[in-house]
């Protein structure tokens, strides 16, 4: 098992800058080890593999059956298969060439019939994980709780009417982070999978978000009582499972942090597929966590809006790309946070090599994206017209608005000594077609 080739005629995956466009099992644009801007592109990306639907990914959907016939699989929900998938998994890290993989404690470990078993089946597998991180380097970019799945958690875990449950989710939670210690994550995801509300006809929205908060304080005093040093994180998502989820975009959760005082606990990870949901442009929530300091770290995929659910793609715009590593660079990158494709193959991309092409594919969609928004910062041109078009704010009545001494008798003073403010274009299209030449 331990020495068994899953992924047989596929090695470490090299950088062929100027390949041909058939070469799909090569790098064109990820260079691991070249500098931009004083960082190796290895570190502005921090690429990060799932372990959930890459070696558990099947292809079912509500209406067919599997059709990802993998060779780590048998079937069975057993630890023997659990090991194989992990060595699986840690040479598909390897070649592929990623420093990071995340999971959900039930991926890694089949849930058992008691919280004991569970937790007994999670501990054995981990010291294996932690095993092959030593042998190779790589390392756990977060870990999250699966809250969502088991039936018990059908009205939520933190959100739920029952307590038990909310203890049940507790628990679980406490052992994850343990796990977290165990294995040296820089993060925690919470993603609220079934934290909101179906009908407001039989919910209590105040008492829920209190329950939710009180978890999480919960939460904050256990990392901290077993000094454990993650960053945790919020995963912001709008719909589905839930009709309404409370952590809805990023906005909202930065807004609940701050109203229950944990906003110096946790940063947002922003799945730009969940930003779409939202109505929100691609790079939205980006953006806007990033203007609060909130940015922690991303699940790099991309949705199809026509279709109107989380589809999981692999992100392979380069548009959207630039625009997220722009945001990423101007705020100086994403450690201890990274880029986590939280992607799968669809489920008629049946072929063992498919799962490569994939991540590959996105990995260059993403360099290529790193390299066009260095290009933009270095040249300036964008900021330095966003400058001019703010510049009414760094003197004057402008700048006592900007430091937060102005008052409405000034703005009127100010108004009718100067009368109407002229027009001024908004330059939309020059913008876009500025942001064009870099692609
Ligand atoms: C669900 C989703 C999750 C979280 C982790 O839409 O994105 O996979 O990333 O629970
Ligand atoms: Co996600």
């Amino acid at each position: 098992m331990a020495d068994e080739e899953y992924f047989r005629g596929i090695s470490k995956i090299p950088y062929v800058a100027g390949a041909g466009a058939g070469n799909v099992l090569g790098f064109k644009y990820y260079n691991a080890q070249e500098v931009l801007l004083g960082k190796t592109m290895e570190d502005w990306l921090s690429f990060s593999v799932c372990y959930w639907h890459t070696f558990r990914g099947t292809g079912a959907d509500p209406f067919g059956f599997p059709t990802l016939c993998r060779p780590w699989d048998d079937g069975k929900d057993s630890m023997e298969t659990a090991k194989r998938r992990m060595h699986a998994a840690f040479e598909f890290f390897t070649k592929l060439g990623v420093k990071y993989y995340t999971f959900h404690d039930r991926d890694v470990a089949p849930e058992g019939s008691t919280l004991e078993e569970s937790n007994r089946n999670l501990v054995e597998i981990t010291d294996l994980a932690l095993q092959l991180q030593k042998k190779t380097g790589i390392r756990v970019l977060w870990v999250t709780c699966n809250l969502f799945a088991h039936p018990r958690y059908m009205n939520g875990a933190a959100t739920n009417p029952d307590s038990h449950v909310l203890a049940y989710a507790g628990a679980q939670v406490k052992k994850g982070l343990e796990i977290a210690k165990k294995l040296g994550a820089e993060n925690f995801v919470f993603w609220g999978g079934r934290e909101g509300y179906l009908t407001l006809h039989n919910t209590d929205v105040a008492a829920e978000l209190r329950h939710m908060a009180n978890f999480f304080k919960m939460a904050v005093a256990y990392k901290e009582k077993i000094g454990l040093k993650c960053q945790f994180l919020i995963e912001p998502k709008p719909k589905e499972p839930c009709r309404h989820q409370y952590d809805y975009d990023a906005m909202s959760v930065i807004g609940f942090l701050k109203h229950f005082g944990l906003d110096s606990h946790f940063k947002l990870n922003i799945e730009p597929n969940h930003t779409t949901l939202a109505g929100h442009s691609y790079e939205h929530d980006i953006v806007v966590a990033s203007a609060f300091g909130m940015l922690g770290s991303v699940d790099s995929n991309t949705g199809s809006p026509d279709l109107g659910w989380d589809t999981d793609q692999f992100p392979m715009d380069i548009k959207n790309t630039t625009m997220v590593m722009k945001s990423i660079v101007e705020q100086g990158g994403l450690q201890p946070g990274g880029l986590n494709f939280d992607a799968k193959v669809r489920r008629e991309s049946t072929d063992l090599e498919d799962l490569f092409i994939a991540h590959i594919g996105a990995m260059d969609a993403f360099a290529r994206g790193l390299r066009n928004a260095v290009k933009i910062i270095e040249e300036g041109v964008i900021a330095q017209m966003v400058k001019e078009r703010y510049l009414s704010f760094s003197t004057g009545i402008g700048q006592k608005v900007e430091e937060g001494t102005a008052t409405l008798e000034e703005l009127e003073e100010f108004t009718m000594r100067n009368g109407e403010p002229k027009i001024t274009s908004g330059k939309q299209e020059k913008y876009e077609s500025i942001i064009n030449h870099y692609l």
